[in-house]
């Protein structure tokens, strides 16, 4: 059942066959429940009936004196008709908004646009929450249009509802910057004008690829003086997460989620080289974590306003260096202090060879484990580069999960070439894609290697070539082909 139209003014765009297209701009009447897979795995939906709240305002000074309006705003995306999609409730949180919100609640306690200046922040997931935005304009307007517009963890497919979403703001003349991983894969991956990228030069909307860590002082600076760069790129210089603010929503977002659960990322890269993956090209492939004292303290602030249910978004928690620690501390903070905490992870499919990391996962209350399986031929996983995944190892890790009444959710790529056998002379798969083997950062071989995941992803691709799951490299290849 799709949402119901109120209308088809024609704003914007919408993306049609990887071409953006004007797209109708729409208000929602039905909205539906969702269970979202991350890592662009699997997606499953019903509908129900509509109850989504308007905008809510999170956290308001009662200083005196000038007040920085900063919305936060996660967009959600069109579906193929040019509707917004909204649910009732979201399955999973954004853990985007909540490190944004983090950091930002950090920059206003710190009064980082001076000691005369306070900043309210407001927090709005698309995804669940109408957008009430002559209500908000009416609220810049208020305060002389003094703050920020932030669109936060834009992926590709939110990119043309972003744009639409900053267009009345833009017109008003109020700041906007937009980030996530549509900025920080194109810049990573592709070059500066890829992507409709330029559309946001032209509105005027400043760009942010990299992590926000440690950059969002200047970025609110630049928007309070007028003087917002067309682009802050960090891509290159991947922040430390240790002690930097921690990832948190206040509850009356939260409970915007199915069974009031939030999120956390315990750290970000993945060591892994996965052809189809964006991620490793964003923020890398080193292990960059979170202490176990800065778990405590999210779980801490989140259990004094009675959540304790958590997504942790980490893209192969296995492979975060510190795992054990926080699992330790989680367990303690279970055990000893009896918050009932509940948790999901993803893992990657030899994390049972790993000493105690199962064990360790039940106790420190880890209830739904997702793991990328991919494929059952290991030729094709062969040829996506994703040598970890043993086939043979898929049933022992499967029941070591079981073993502890954990629930195992797989992602399964369905799409993959047929692998055929090779005619003599023909260059083989794990040849053609020698070049993503590589692990150097360079710009041009990270160029090179995206350039190639987007071939694969081409229908005019060779055969043996796996068709990718990653929503940019696809969108890449249409927009290059078109
Ligand atoms: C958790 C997760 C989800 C969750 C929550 C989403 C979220 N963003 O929190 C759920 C399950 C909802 C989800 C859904 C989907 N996801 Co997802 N998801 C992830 C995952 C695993 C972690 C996201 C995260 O927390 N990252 C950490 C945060 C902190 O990083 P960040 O978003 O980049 O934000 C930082 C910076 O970008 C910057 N920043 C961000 N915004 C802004 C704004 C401003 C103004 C500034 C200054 C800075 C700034 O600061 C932040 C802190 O450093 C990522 C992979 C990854 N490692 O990121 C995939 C990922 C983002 N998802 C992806 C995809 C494809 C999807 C789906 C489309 C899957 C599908 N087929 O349905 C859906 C889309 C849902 C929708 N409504 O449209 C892709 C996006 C690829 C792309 N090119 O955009 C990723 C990268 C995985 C992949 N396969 O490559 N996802
Ligand atoms: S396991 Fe592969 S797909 Fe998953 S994050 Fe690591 S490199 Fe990417």
């Amino acid at each position: 059942m799709r949402p119901a139209r109120s209308g088809s003014r024609r704003t914007g765009y919408r993306l049609r066959k990887g071409v953006f297209v004007p797209a109708p701009q729409i208000a929602l009447r039905n909205e539906r429940i969702c269970v979202v897979l991350p890592c662009g795995k699997a997606l499953l939906g019903f509908a129900i009936a509509s109850n989504a709240k308007d905008t809510t305002l999170s956290h308001v000074s009662e200083a005196e004196g000038r007040r920085f309006q900063l919305i936060l705003i996660k967009p959600s995306h069109y579906d193929d008709d040019g509707y917004v999609i909204r649910w009732w409730r979201a399955m999973i949180p954004s853990n985007s908004l909540a490190a944004l919100y983090g950091i930002a609640a950090d920059c206003a306690e710190r009064k980082v646009l001076g000691p005369d200046v306070s900043i309210d922040i407001t927090v709005i997931d698309e995804t669940n929450t109408r957008i009430d935005f002559p209500a908000l304009l009416r609220m810049f307007s208020r305060h002389d249009n003094f703050g920020l517009v932030a669109l936060v963890g834009v992926q590709s497919n939110q990119f043309p509802r972003a744009l639409d979403i900053a267009r009345p703001f833009r017109a008003a003349g109020i700041p906007v910057a937009l980030g996530g991983f549509h900025v920080s894969g194109c810049l990573a991956m592709l070059d500066s004008k890829a992507v409709e990228l330029d559309a946001c030069r032209e509105m005027g909307i400043s760009m942010f690829a990299g992590e926000a860590e440690g950059r969002l002082d200047a970025v609110l600076r630049d928007a309070a003086t007028g003087r917002l760069a067309p682009i802050y790129n960090f891509i290159n210089d991947l922040p430390g997460l240790d002690g930097t603010p921690v990832p948190f929503l206040p509850k009356e977002n939260v409970a915007h989620t199915f069974g009031l659960s939030t999120s956390f990322d315990a750290g970000r890269g993945c060591p892994y080289q996965c052809s189809f993956c964006t991620i490793i090209n964003v923020q890398g492939r080193k292990s960059r974590f979170r202490s176990a004292d800065d778990i405590e303290k999210l779980v801490r602030m989140n259990w004094a306003q009675g959540v304790h249910k958590f997504f942790i978004t980490d893209d192969n928690f296995a492979r975060n260096k510190e795992w054990e620690a926080i699992f330790d501390r989680l367990i303690e903070l279970r055990e000893k202090d009896g918050i009932p905490l509940g948790l999901m992870i993803q893992v990657d499919t030899l994390c049972h060879k790993i000493p105690n990391f199962i064990e360790k996962a039940k106790r420190a209350g880890v209830t739904r484990v997702f793991i990328g399986l991919e494929n059952v031929n290991p030729d094709n996983l062969a040829a996506a580069k994703k040598h970890q995944n043993k086939i043979t190892e898929y049933r022992k890790m499967l029941l070591a999960w079981k073993a502890q009444g954990i629930m195992t959710l797989a992602g399964y790529i369905s799409a993959f070439r047929r692998i055929r056998p090779r005619p003599s002379g023909a260059t083989s798969p794990s040849s053609n894609t020698n070049c993503r083997s590589t692990s150097s950062s360079s710009s041009s071989s990270r160029r090179c290697r995206a350039r190639r995941t987007i071939r694969s992803c081409g229908r005019a691709a060779s055969r043996w070539r796996p068709t990718s799951t990653s929503m940019m490299s696809s969108m890449c290849a249409r927009r290059i082909r078109g």
